[in-house]
Parts: C-alpha cells; structure tokens; sequence
C-alpha cells in the first residue's frame, strides 16, 4: 500500500546518501544478528536477548500468516509497554501487514473510530477483567470487520462471533512453509500507521513508510549518541512516535542496547526501573519530567546513571527545563515533535542558553520549515507565525482524509502544523504555543504560557493551564485552572500575577483550584478537557 506521495517526492528521498532502501523488519533483524545474546528489551515479565527476539518475530509472523493475516491486512494494536508489543509489531511487518497503533489510554470510542476509519481486520490487545476492556471486546465482538483477536490472556467471558487467540504461541511453532509464500512490502510503502495527538474529533491515520522511519530513527540515534552501552527507559507508551522511534526502542535495538518498558502512570516503577537497571536515556514529557526532578529533590532517587533526558511533546517552560539540568545532572534534549514527521532538537554543541530556552533545529538538513502569516507569506524572522514543513520523513498526506489532506496541507504539499514559532537570530526554533490555544481579548494576542510560566518562578511553583472559553457577553473569556496545594487561594494566585505586572488583558477572569490536570492519553496538558470541565 502507497502512502500519498508524488514519484519526484519519492525520487528526492531516495537520491539521500543515508536513505535505507529496506523493509523496518529486515533492518531490525539484522542488528539482531549482530547482537545475539546481548539483552534486547526487558519488562515487569519477559526479559529477551536478540536472538530471542528475532525468532519470536518470526514464529508470530507465521503465525498470523497462518490464519489469514496477509500484506496491506491492517491490524489494530492496543497494547502497554510490554515485549509483545515489538514482537507483534515487526510480525506484521515482517508479513507486509500494517499495525496501526492505538494507545493503552484509548477507550472504546477512539478504538473503535480507528479500527473503522482504518479498515482494520484484527486487533490485538490487553485483556483486563475490568469495564473498559469489556466494552471494547464487546465492540470488537459485534463487529464485521474484526476476523480475529488476539489477547494477551483469555477473557473470562467467551465471545460469541469473533475468534479469539492468545498472542505468542507457546511452544513456538515453525511456519517457515507459510512464511515462504508470504508477500512482503517494499521500502517505499507503507510499513504502519500511528495516530494523530488531536483531543478533539477522530484521530487522524498517520502513514509512516519503512525508509522513511528508518531515516527517523538514524537521525535521532546519531544526535542521542547512541551505542551498545545505552539502557533506555520506555516511560512513554512505546504506540507514540516518541518513545518508539525518536529513537526511542527502536533506535537502542538497532544499536545493540537494552530498552526497559516502564509504565507512565506509575512514577514510583519509573524510578525503581532508573535505579535498579541503571538506566542512561529517557525521553519524557513536561510533566513526567517534574516529578523526576521532585524525586531527585526529595531523595526518593539519585538518577546518577542518567546520561541524556529528552523532554517534549508539549510547552516546557525554561525554568523546568534548567531545573532537569540543575537537579538531575544531565544532559538535557529538548525535543519538538509530531508523529506527521519533522523533529527539531537540541544538538550537541547548543550553549545552555540555547537548550533551555529553545527547542533547536530540524533533526535532518533535509528539513525544510517556514515561519509563515495567516497567508501563508514567510514572516520576518523573530517575528511569530504559523510553522509548516516538508521534508523525507515528514508525510505527504493522512490516510483516507480528504478533507484533512485538502485543510493541512498546502497545495504545494507543505504540512501546515497548527504550532505557533519564531525562528531566533541563531536559527533555533522557539515554539509558541497552538495557533488554536492562543488567546485573543478584544485583539490582544498572547500564549497562555505568558501567564502559566509566571507562576512557575521563584520558590512556590504553582502549576496551571489557562483557557479560553466561550461566553455570551464577551465571546471569549479566560480561566486558569490552577492545582490545588495547602494554603493556595484565589486571592494568593493574583497576588502572585500582579507582583509580576501582567496587562491587564493577559489577567484571568476566572480563576478554579482543581485537584489535578487532566492529561492527554500521551501525558500532556489536555485543554479541551479543561474546557467541557468549565462548560459543565
Ligand atoms: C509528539 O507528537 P504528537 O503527534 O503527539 O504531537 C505533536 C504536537 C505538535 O504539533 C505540538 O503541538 C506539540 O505536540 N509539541 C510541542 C512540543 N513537541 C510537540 N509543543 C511544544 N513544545 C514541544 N517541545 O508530541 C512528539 C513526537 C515525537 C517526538 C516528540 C514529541
């Protein structure tokens, strides 16, 4: 299956001196070779070297062939940080199938839009004996699209229509005969699909080619350094292009490390896997990177093995950022992403000023970005403006969407991302905020990380997100949710604004203690949530 590219889009690709024209499986099996009995990924049940991970690939991939799974099938998968997940993943691959990756935080709704929107045939996935994974297998159950699912465990409750397996067969089985008249994918096509961060509506189908993320990962590699000698904690869920291939696991599997499958929702298992493994890269977002740096603060950990911490995904204001590199006494890559494409971060040689303040440049000189207006004329630089770009990794089109393909690209096949950017005198990327979030009162435009980074200074750290909501008077009023903490008041909160002399239109009008911020399944601040909160 072809992604939406034009053939000079794929000629230009493929005339790069470090474009890899092979399959995503071919090229993980061969550092697999390379590196035998080193240990591969480890996580709270499976540890599995190399060579282990090669043949289990193999024997899933001829086991799904062996019941119907075949080139272009595409296959949903919901599953945590486990070592199934890699082993279904380059299975597939290896058969030309193509996984598409829903997130373990996805419920029914969201699977379901996907697996549709997608045309999925399977699903493979966790079972739970809890009500969300319920309603999603009675979905899956009712549906006429799924010929097959594949549980990590059998559910209590047997389904009525649909066949039901357990992933990985024990003991594994040899399908070399089926595998031998398998079809398999060329470079240039399809190898699987994540999904878009939106809050809002159905996540969007992200093509990604087995070159193009090839190109992703050895470009993330060579500015992470790494080696043989990198441990690398999966604290993000491994379904989101973060922690899967910038670089991420597949990045320290095809250069000989170990990657430890940890669990975002639960810190204290982060640390421990810190410690306990000595682990020496991470990549996290804004908030996981916090309550590192609170750890450190209170002594619950030392993260002395830690080489190089990644933090990105959404706004981290400056004052965090020198805090991971204050406390946490390592390096420190911010990282601007999407799971579209393009990826801008810290480099090595940045000054401190740079890092902290910045989000670097493109990741390849391949990159092609414009700061532009509202009419897509390039802006001056340092001046504000909407960030579109094109470029070898960066996608040509969603899947099946015309309507987002028509509104997110320009005619001449430039992604227009949504973020608001200034480009510096010294060419790094300063990323602004979402055009969407910014917040217009009666003409005065300004990001709500003008407001939220003042409470963030000096000695009482407040957390907070400020919105704009709808209102009949005045069309558009703001809120600040601010996180509870003791002796924390309304009258506290203005008093900390006003000591810092914001204008007047850049005050809350309202201002609501919450207990938590809601997070999006990937971690980040999730403002449409704040919003229907108020609504209620
Ligand atoms: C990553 O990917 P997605 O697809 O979940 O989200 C992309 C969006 C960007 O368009 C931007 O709005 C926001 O997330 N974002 C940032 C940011 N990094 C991403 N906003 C401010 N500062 C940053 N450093 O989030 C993603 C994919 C690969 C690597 C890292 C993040």
């Amino acid at each position: 299956m072809y992604p939406p590219i034009s053939s000079s889009a794929l000629k230009q690709r493929a005339e790069l001196s470090n474009w890899k024209r092979e399959t995503l499986c071919d090229w993980l099996l061969e550092s697999c070779a390379l590196h035998g009995d080193r240990l591969a990924l480890q996580d709270e049940a499976h540890r599995v070297t190399y060579s282990q991970l090669a043949s289990k690939i193999t024997a899933n991939a001829g086991y799904f062939a062996a019941l119907g799974i075949s080139k272009d099938a595409r296959v949903t998968i919901r599953l945590r940080n486990r070592v199934e997940f890699f082993i279904s993943f380059f299975a597939l691959i290896r058969i030309g199938a193509i996984p598409v990756l829903a997130l373990p935080a996805h419920s029914v709704n969201e699977v379901s839009g996907v697996i549709q929107d997608s045309s999925s045939v399977a699903y493979i996935g966790h079972y739970a004996d809890e009500p969300t994974e319920q309603l999603i297998l009675d979905w899956l159950d009712k549906s006429e699209q799924i010929q097959n699912i594949f549980l990590d465990c059998m559910p209590a409750k047997p389904l009525t229509k649909t066949a039901v397996h357990t992933l990985l067969p024990q003991p594994e089985q040899c399908f070399e005969e089926i595998l031998k008249c398998c079809e398999y994918s060329e470079p240039e096509e399809v190898a699987f699909i994540l999904l878009s961060g939106g809050t809002t509506g159905r996540s969007k189908l992200i093509p990604r080619t087995h070159s193009d993320y090839i190109y992703n990962i050895e470009m993330m590699s060579a500015h992470c350094h790494l080696d043989e000698t990198v441990r690398y904690l999966a604290a993000l869920p491994v379904a989101h292009n973060f922690a899967l291939g910038c670089p991420g696991v597949l990045g320290v599997l095809a250069n000989g490390g170990a990657a430890y499958l940890g669990d975002a929702n639960n810190i204290l298992s982060l640390i421990t896997i810190v410690e306990s493994n000595s682990i020496t890269h991470t990549a996290l977002v804004p908030s996981l990177a916090d309550m590192f740096v609170e750890s450190k603060k209170l002594a619950v950990s030392e993260f002395s093995s830690l080489r190089q911490i990644q933090v990105g995904g959404a706004y981290f204001a400056p004052d965090k950022a020198k805090s991971v590199i204050d406390e946490l006494q390592c390096e420190l890559q911010q990282v601007f992403g999407m799971s579209e494409g393009l990826l801008c971060c810290s480099k090595k040689g940045d000054s401190l000023e740079q890092i902290i303040h910045s989000q670097g440049s493109p990741a390849s000189p391949e990159d092609k970005v414009r700061i532009v207006s509202s009419s897509l004329q390039d802006v001056l630089p340092g001046e504000v403006g909407e960030l579109i770009t094109k470029g070898p990794y960066t996608i040509h089109g969603y899947l099946f969407n015309e309507q987002a393909n028509h509104k997110d690209f320009t005619a001449d096949g430039w992604f227009i991302t949504g973020d608001l950017a200034k480009r510096r005198a010294d060419g790094c990327i300063q990323i602004m905020g979402r055009a969407k979030e910014q917040i217009n009162r009666f003409g005065e435009k300004f990001s709500p990380a003008d407001v939220e980074d003042v409470l963030l200074e000096g000695n009482k750290i407040i957390h907070s997100c400020l919105v704009a909501v709808p209102c009949t008077e005045q069309g558009e009023k703001t809120v600040l949710f601010v996180v509870k903490q003791s002796e924390l008041d309304e009258s506290k909160v203005r008093a900390r604004l006003h000591e810092h002399n914001l204008p007047a239109y850049k005050l809350p009008d309202e201002i609501k203690l919450i207990n938590q911020l809601p997070l999006t399944p990937i971690g980040k601040t999730d403002k449409h949530q704040l919003i229907k909160l108020y609504e209620e």
